[in-house]
């Protein structure tokens, strides 16, 4: 007898139709990502007048916006479904209606950067101009995310009427925390983008204010990352102690966990404006003090994942201090996979620390260094994890299973994607550390010695940069084979949606931590304190602005 699907068939249309999108954006991304890397190891030249930084906005659009909020949408709508049971049509309606708008804003600010009107990296720094096309379909795609997240939360509404008094499942419960967060940060971007840069590229106003509009997008722009993260760390609390045969430590624990992200990971920007003239120490101390308060739920969930991973080997009779370590199924790609995510998370938690201070930043503000904390917080920690989840999320959607075959090659391509990722962000953060920027093509600064020492190392070489992007590109492809084949060749099968159940002697979860009502006010209030002082005195005593620069 065939079993019911895990999740229902509609709801899995629209989980397959963001799946696509965003191993499509893999694809072409990464194909970027390694001519660039060829680029600036001085290996190859672009060809057809393709300037390196249109491919450097089309790489960091398609991986740090495409990829990641498309599998994003994919993987909450999924567990949501899984989770709170079918959606309405109404609520299925308002996720389809959410896919379109964020696609038509996606394909319409991708043409404008293949046309190369757009060359302005994924940050869109004033005052640098792009076509007003670009900066409509940046704002299609927010109200797209808006959309999308309020079928996620009607759905959530809808449950909560229907079940009063029960505790949410976990998934829900993330979900709605990671939402929440978006809608609060997105607002910060949706405003520079409406009132400042759209005005601005339609020649309606002269001049853009610079540093409010910097402020604005990295009051948008630190959240993002949590927003990246957040769906990671479901998948790490919900899904794997499921897939390790084991359970949660602690539902609390979890739910606290997240609340602090959502109340720590917003003000905060200005960790990303400390070399920023015209923000006084104060604010920016302030919002650095801040953002270490992250560093709390960061280890909380650090302690609770490696707890659950002991607990759930000593069930299964490891002993000694360290036993349960060989009882982990080391050969599952399913873990695998975000558990090298796990692993890059060390040096990457550590070097954000470095970034985050003011004194090392001085040293680290543009460097290489900042590319490579990037590409192992969410080029590693969050994709691997995303790997992880779609070998059996695809699976689960389409109907099929993943076979051993394909367990194998998912297991390679964990282990390139991870050498490669050591070699060129290795090599990245020692580079930034000798002072080579980044975004910039190659060059050899008229023959300087200090650049020609960024082609010396062996470790520390932008031609050993190159080599690691190689290997991450073939560790790419395989994963896109994998995908094609999870989609479309894959043996037809039940998979299961792992959902992990919680330790029995974890406790009761206290109510207050479903008050979203208390941990938004307390958020917003935060952000006030943070923001409001800087903000006004930028507006007030704004410098005249700029005109617009299209130096490309
Ligand atoms: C095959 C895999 C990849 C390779 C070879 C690669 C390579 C590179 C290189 C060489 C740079 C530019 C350095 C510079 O001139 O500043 C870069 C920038 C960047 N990469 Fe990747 N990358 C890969 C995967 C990823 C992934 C998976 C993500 C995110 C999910 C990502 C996000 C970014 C971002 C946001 C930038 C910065 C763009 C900018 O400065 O505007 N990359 N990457
Ligand atoms: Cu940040």
């Amino acid at each position: 007898m065939r079993q019911a699907a895990e999740v229902d068939i509609h709801d899995s249309k629209l989980s397959m139709a963001y799946i696509y999108i965003a191993f499509a954006a893999l694809f072409l991304g990464t194909m970027a990502g390694v001519v660039q890397g060829l680029v600036r190891g001085g290996l190859i030249e672009l060809p057809y007048s393709i300037s390196y930084y249109q491919l450097l906005t089309a790489h960091g659009v398609l991986l740090a916006l495409v990829l990641t909020t498309y599998f994003i949408y994919g993987f909450l709508h999924a567990g949501m479904s899984r989770t709170l049971g079918t959606m309405t049509p109404f609520e299925r309606r308002l996720g389809w209606i959410g896919f379109w708008v964020l696609t038509i804003g996606t394909l319409l600010s991708f043409a404008m950067i293949l046309t190369n009107d757009a060359s302005v990296l994924y940050t869109f720094y004033a005052p640098l101009q792009a076509s007003p096309l670009y900066y409509v379909g940046l704002t299609l795609f927010v109200v797209g995310t808006w959309i999308g997240g309020a079928s996620l939360l009607a759905h959530y509404i809808r449950w909560k009427k229907q079940n009063r008094g029960q505790i949410t499942p976990l998934f829900s419960f993330m979900t709605v925390g990671t939402i929440l967060l978006w809608y609060v940060a997105s607002i910060g971007v949706a405003a520079t983008v409406l009132l400042q840069f759209l005005p601005w590229s339609l020649g309606l106003v002269d001049n853009i204010n610079i540093l409010l509009s910097r402020t604005l997008f990295w009051y948008f722009g630190h959240p993002l990352v949590y927003f990246w993260l957040l769906p990671a760390y479901i998948a790490w609390y919900v899904c794997i102690p499921k897939i390790i045969g084991g359970k949660l430590f602690s539902d609390s624990l979890a739910r606290l966990a997240f609340v602090l992200f959502l109340l720590f990971s917003i003000p905060v920007g200005f960790h990303h404006q400390l070399m920023e003239a015209g923000i006084s120490e104060f604010w920016k101390y302030l919002q650095v003090v801040l953002t270490f308060a992250v560093i709390v739920p960061s280890l909380l969930t650090a302690f609770s994942i490696f707890a659950t991973f002991e607990l759930a080997g000593r069930a299964k009779g490891a002993r000694g201090a360290f036993g349960w370590v060989r009882k982990l199924p080391w050969k599952d790609a399913r873990f695998f996979a975000p558990f090298m995510g796990m692993l890059f998370f060390i040096p990457a938690g550590t070097g954000g620390i470095i970034n985050a201070s003011n004194q090392m930043n001085a040293v680290v503000h543009n460097t290489l260094w900042v590319v490579g904390h990037f590409h192992i917080t969410v080029g590693s920690t969050v994709i691997l994890t995303f790997f992880g989840i779609a070998y059996w999320l695809i699976p689960v959607l389409r109907g099929r299973a993943f076979t051993a075959r394909m367990n194998k090659l998912a297991m390679t391509q964990t282990i390139l994607w991870t050498i490669g990722m050591f070699f060129m962000s290795g090599a990245m953060h020692l580079l930034g550390l000798l002072g080579a920027p980044r975004r910039t093509a190659y060059t050899t600064y008229q023959d300087h010695a200090t650049a020609a020492a960024w082609f010396d190392g062996v470790f520390a070489n932008q031609v050993t940069m190159a080599l690691g992007g190689v290997i991450l590109f073939v560790a790419s492809m395989l994963m896109i084979y994998i995908v094609i084949n999870l989609t479309f060749f894959a043996p037809k099968a039940h998979t299961e949606f792992p959902i992990g159940e919680v330790a029995e002697d974890a406790g009761e979860t206290p109510r207050i931590l479903e008050n979203w009502k208390l941990w938004i006010g307390i958020a917003v209030a935060l952000i006030l304190f943070a923001y409001t002082i800087p903000l006004m005195d930028m507006i007030q005593n704004a410098p005249p602005g700029s005109p617009p620069f299209r130096p490309w």
